[in-house]
This record gives structure tokens, sequence and C-alpha cells, in this order.
């Protein structure tokens, strides 16, 4: 499936490096092929370690909604490397940042800087239980928050895909105080609040679900997490590490009309660079050191050049933007939604602006035990059709697909009709 380049170099990495990839997520295991090797990107393409086209749907894993190597982001940070890569001290530029990301999200009162989403989560639910004086925290099933290994329990990701949802090396004793539940079942939320409530720190929850592939919440659902939480002292976070700026400027919360107590933010708002984010209530990130007693630090939190990416990207995020992305978006629905009719493949698409998965079963996915319905080997024959038609399609039928303001109606078209094709000999 790869190509003889991509085959030599995945050789060489797999001598030293644990199963050729710095995350599993770029192993092309489950779709039974070999990853393809990036050389470079722009705009809506990924160009492989042979020179070959792709049309991108990964977009590194969501952060690239301008598409690669957007012209005025490069030349924001080639303006800002003369003045050097880190200093280890503040920065105006970590100010406008935290200015900026608290005006866009109103929830967050204070935010503080980190350099990746899992570091984001790990930090907001030690926030949240320094603040509450609780241990207990209420993750959902098939949601994925990073690698810490409280949250690696019932994880979504390369964790379900790779079959190790509760992974090995994360100690019973730590595993135990992470409770969790369907996701979009309000009466088991109620029901477990009834028992648990008073030891529960935290309901940490993706707001839309990318992590099992895409799953949309219920109404009322993410409603029930906010308020059950006020009633019993626990704290709401909303993990938008990849809703974040992508289904809205303001992320999920921002287009629904929630405020969480705490929301994490990454990949765009770091515009392709090690960048993520954590904050919310003032009285909540109050305790963080050194205002208060829970510890966080990193040698390159705020890194000035992640930092310049970050704001260049975020000054670009319009209406506009959103605006072609949710057409875009309605077009490639549309065409997946006829392609697997016309060629009688059982299919369920969710989407949600420029997110979106196809499910290769009837649907609806509404939780972790839907999603696990679908025919992962008919979406592994798919992949690789497709792929030998230039579209790089998420490797894993739990991952959503992202697409950028780069991409355009020609591209979306070549790509259902490549879907065409690949659902008919698949
Ligand atoms: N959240 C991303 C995939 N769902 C993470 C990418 C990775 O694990 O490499």
């Amino acid at each position: 499936m790869s190509d003889p380049v991509s085959k030599e170099l995945f050789a060489r990495a797999q001598k030293v490096i644990p199963g050729g990839v710095n995350s599993p997520v770029r192993a092309f295991r489950s779709v039974g092929g070999e990853p393809v090797f990036i050389r470079r990107a722009e705009g809506a393409y990924l160009y492989g370690a042979d020179g070959a086209k792709y049309t991108d749907y990964i977009g590194s894993w969501g952060p690239m909604i301008l598409g690669h190597a957007h012209p005025e982001v490069l030349e924001a940070i080639r303006q800002a490397l003369p003045n050097g890569t880190s200093f280890g001290a503040p920065t105006e530029l970590e100010v406008r940042f935290a200015e900026t990301l608290c005006a866009i999200y109103p929830s967050m009162e204070m935010v503080r800087a980190v350099s990746s989403g899992t570091e984001a989560t790990m930090a907001a639910l030690r926030a949240a239980r320094g603040f509450t004086g609780r241990d207990a925290i209420l993750k959902f099933e098939g949601c994925y928050h990073g690698h810490a290994d409280f949250l690696l329990v019932k994880a979504g990701s390369g964790a379900m895909t790779l079959g190790v949802p509760d992974s090995a090396g994360v100690p019973a004793s730590t595993a135990s105080s992470t409770l969790t539940l369907p996701f979009n079942d309000v009466g088991a939320l109620e029901a477990l609040f009834r028992t648990e409530g008073s030891r529960i720190a935290a309901v940490i929850c993706e707001p839309v679900v990318g992590n099992m592939g895409l799953v949309i919440p219920e109404p009322g659902f993410l409603e029930a997490i906010i308020d059950l939480c006020k009633k019993h002292g626990a704290v709401s976070i909303f993990d938008e590490v990849m809703t974040g700026c992508r289904l809205s400027r303001g992320g999920y919360q921002g287009r629904a009309g929630l405020s969480p107590d705490m929301t994490c933010l990454g990949k765009i708002v770091g515009g392709g660079l090690p960048l993520a984010a954590y904050g919310g209530r003032r009285d909540i990130m109050s305790k963080i050191a050194p205002l208060g007693p829970v510890y966080q630090a990193g040698t390159l939190s705020g890194n000035p050049i992640a930092v310049t990416a970050g704001l260049a990207t975020l000054e670009r995020l319009n209406d506009a933007l959103y605006t072609k992305l949710e057409a875009l978006g309605a077009r490639l629905e549309a065409g997946l939604v006829s392609a697997a009719k016309d060629a009688g493949v059982d299919a369920y698409v969710a989407r949600l602006g420029s997110m979106i998965t196809l499910y290769f079963q009837k649907g609806p996915v509404k939780n972790f035990a839907d999603a696990m319905k679908s025919d992962t080997k008919r979406f592994g024959a798919f992949h690789g059709k497709m792929l030998e038609r230039g579209q790089y399609w998420p490797p894993s039928q739990f991952e959503a697909a992202f697409f950028s303001g780069a991409h355009t109606e020609a591209d979306i078209d070549a790509t259902i009709a490549a879907a065409r094709e690949s659902l008919r000999v698949g």
C-alpha cells in the first residue's frame, strides 16, 4: 500500500522507534498497511516521501484549520525567530495569548499555557482535585483526553484503535479513582451523581467526541454535566483540544452557548506548533502555583515561537472561514452518504462543521458501544483504496477526519469521486 521510499524509511524507523512511529495513531496497523511518510505539506495537500500528492483529511490531527504552511503564519514565525526560540521568562506574547483566549472563551477567566493537550487535561484535573479536595473523576467511555495515567481508562483514539483502552502500566490504584459512563446517557449520569456525587472532583468530556469517530452530544447531555457538577460541587471540564476553534472560533461551547467550569485547548491554538492551554473560573485557576498550592510547570510553556504561530492562526479565524467549512462539510457529507447508498454499503456519516466520520455500519452512533459495531475490516479496505486515489483519510475507523479552509469544492468533489470508487471496489 505504501510507496517504496516510505517502506524503506519504515524499515529503518522500526529498528529505533517503537512501532516505527512517534505516536501510535500514525501507524497503519488497524487498516492493514504501513504508514506513508510525509516530506512536506502545503494548503490542503500532503506530499509523500516519494513526492506523491495526497488531499489531507488529518490536518495534523486537528491543528491545521487554515491549511498547511499558511503563508502569513509562516511569515509571523520567520519574523519571531531572530528574537530567540525560548527564554524561560515571561513575554508580552504570552499575555496576548492569554488575553485572546479569555476573550474568545468567556468561560475562561484565567488561562495557563502548556505544551500539549495531554498536559492541559492532566493539569486541569489536578486543579479540579486541588480545588474540591476530592479524588474521583468521571470520564466517558471512548473519550480520549491524552495519555496521563488516570485518563487511559476506557480511552478512545489510538488506545481504542489498537485494542488497549485500559493501558498497561497504569497502577490499579490510579485507575480506580477514574469512574466511567457511556457518553450521551443522562440517566446513568444522574444515577452516578446520586450515589457518588460527594466524592467526584470533576467530570471531563469531549463535548463533541472525535476520538471514537465523531459522536455528537444528544440535546441536554452537556447541560446535564454542567448542572450536576454545579449541584454537587464538582468541576465540569470541556476538553476542547479537538473542537476548540474548530467547531466555531469559541469551540463547541461557543456554538452551543454553554459555560463549563474549565476548558482544555490545544491543536489549533498552537497553529501547528506544540502549544496548548487550560483555564476556567478564576476561583479554580487561583489554586494554581504560584497563586495557590496546585503545582504545574513547564520549561517550554508559552514558548515564543509556538505562541506566535498560535496568535497568527487565531487572528485568522473569521466568520467567512467557518461559513466555508460548513458548506464544504455539507457537500462532503451529502457526497459520502450518496456514494455509500449507491454502492449498497451500510454506512453512517456523522459530521459537525469540519469534522466528519464515515462509519461502516447503519448507525446511529451515540456512544462507544455503538461505535464498536462498525465494520473495521471494511473501513481498512476503504482506507487503502482511498490512499491509492490520493486521499489521506485518518488510518482508523475511530478517528474523526478534519479538513481546512484551504480545501476547495473541487478537492471535496474529487474526494467524493474517490470514495464512490473505493466503496464500489472495497
Ligand atoms: N487526539 C489525536 C488523535 N485522536 C492525538 C494524535 C496522536 O495521538 O498522535
